[in-house]
């Protein structure tokens, strides 16, 4: 028996109108197949990477859900670009209206879901595409969607990203200003550990920092490689215990590379961190 932990672990994965591999997402199989090994391995839940929820059977997937018993930890938008093309800070005017339409979307199907929050990580889009006004843009795009999850009791986690993959908003002190621009509290932050790796002076610093602004709504995990906790250098054990600390109550949710493969690389996360946990 596992002693009940405030913190939760989950694994990604893509739904199947996906039309591209998601580099990020663990599990494989159908639906059911990925579903029912994250059951069996002892994930709590998983975070869900649609690119259309339209295309989607949602009632089914939600009785696929309960049927295994997990959770939906977030709905995830890493999925979007990929698949579709719509970021929020793209060169064209209707194709940004077009991505905020899709993340109203998916901010509903969190809902439908029972996700608690909504993931802004590279959908985001590139400054230098959209050029001048884009943080303006991305702040006013956030600012109406957290207003629209709120009405649902939801919450937005906007990631800094390293500087290889988005050109704005790397570190949590970068995040942290650009929530007081948006002013909104149900905006909040995504720490994933393999970006802040990159980005962040201090190992654990920033975890306490947005802890203690009270806007820490989700954290991803991947080690400093993007391979599976324990399989790089990331100390996950010391912050475990900084969340822990902090009062964090949400998950932890694997988003990294699926090898040797998606199965051994969920795996080895669920025992390393349940390790890290003391629950092991
Ligand atoms: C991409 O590297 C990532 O971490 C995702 O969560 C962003 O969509
Ligand atoms: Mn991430």
């Amino acid at each position: 028996m596992r002693l009940e932990s405030a913190i939760k672990l989950s694994l990604a994965m893509q739904t199947p109108e996906v039309k591209h591999a998601v580099p990020v997402a663990l599990l494989s199989g159908t639906l059911t197949e990925k579903l029912s090994k994250a059951a069996v391995w002892g994930a709590d839940g998983v975070e869900i990477m649609s690119s259309d929820p339209d295309a989607l059977d949602v009632p089914a997937l939600k009785r696929s859900l309960a049927d295994a018993r997990l959770a939906a930890a977030a709905v995830g938008t890493g999925a979007v670009a990929g698949s579709t093309g719509l970021t929020l800070l793209h060169a064209d005017a209707e194709v940004r209206r077009q991505a905020r339409m899709r993340l109203y979307r998916l901010i509903q199907f969190a809902d439908q879901v029972g996700a608690p929050v909504v993931t802004i990580g590279a959908f985001r889009g590139r400054a230098a595409w959209m050029g001048e006004g884009a943080e303006g843009e991305l702040a006013d795009g956030l600012r109406a969607a957290a207003e629209l999850a709120a009405g649902y009791g939801l919450r937005l986690a906007l990631e800094p990203v390293n500087r290889y993959e988005v050109d704005l908003i790397h570190t949590v002190d970068e995040g942290l200003d650009f929530l007081r621009r948006v002013g909104h509290d149900s905006l909040g932050l995504l720490i994933d550990t393999f970006h802040a790796n990159i980005e962040e002076s201090d190992r654990l610093d920033p975890y306490r920092r947005v802890l203690e602004a009270g806007r820490l709504f989700h954290v991803h995990l991947g080690d400093n490689n993007r391979l599976a906790p324990g399989w790089g250098v990331i100390d996950f054990r010391a912050i475990v215990a900084c969340l822990r600390r902090g009062g964090y109550q949400g998950y932890l949710s694997a988003e990294l590379l699926p090898r040797p493969d998606p199965d051994a690389a969920a795996q080895q996360t669920l025992r390393h961190m349940r390790e890290a946990m003391g629950e092991e």
